[in-house]
């Protein structure tokens, strides 16, 4: 089963929405298999946003993503990194969505308030960093409820 890793960034911890941004994964039939607060290293961040390290606007990311801790999640399901891309929204946030976590509840790219991996191959290297110690196994009861087969 597909997994992604979804983050809280800074800002969307201090402004109090990480039950709002959990929710939504959680309405829509996700299954969580990690949740940590975390305050990550500037080393650590690096090596997260490692592919973006030439681009003008990193010592600011860089900043704005240590300026306190963070939500770090895993979650499971179906098509779950496209699906949680389209829960977030847009990188711009004024590019997303009313409906969108970025389009409900943000203006500034650069105070975006969440984390969504953008391939299935960038998730597994995602969790890998953020979660060495490996996430849960679990059978849910509800799963007949959620899929088809
Ligand atoms: P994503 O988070 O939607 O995948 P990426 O292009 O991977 O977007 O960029 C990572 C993060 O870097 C963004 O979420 C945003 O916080 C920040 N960022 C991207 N582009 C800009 C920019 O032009 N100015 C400032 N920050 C940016
Ligand atoms: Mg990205």
């Amino acid at each position: 089963m597909e997994r992604t890793y979804i983050m809280v960034k800074p800002d969307g911890v201090e402004r109090g929405l990480v039950g709002e941004i959990t929710k939504r994964f959680e309405n829509k039939g996700f299954q969580l298999l990690a949740l940590e607060l975390k305050a990550p290293s500037r080393e650590h961040l690096e090596k997260h946003y490692a592919d973006l390290s030439a681009k003008p606007f990193f010592g600011g990311l860089i900043k704005y993503m240590t300026s306190g801790p963070v939500v770090a999640m895993v979650w499971q399901g179906k098509g779950v990194v496209k699906a949680g891309r389209v829960l977030l929204g847009e990188t711009n946030p004024l590019a997303s969505l009313p409906g969108t976590i970025r389009g409900d509840f943000a203006l500034d790219v650069g105070r975006n308030i969440c984390h969504g991996s953008d391939s299935v191959e960038s998730a597994e290297k995602e969790i890998a960093l953020w979660f060495p110690q490996g996430v849960i196994s679990h059978n849910r009861v509800i799963e007949k409820l959620i899929y088809e087969n």
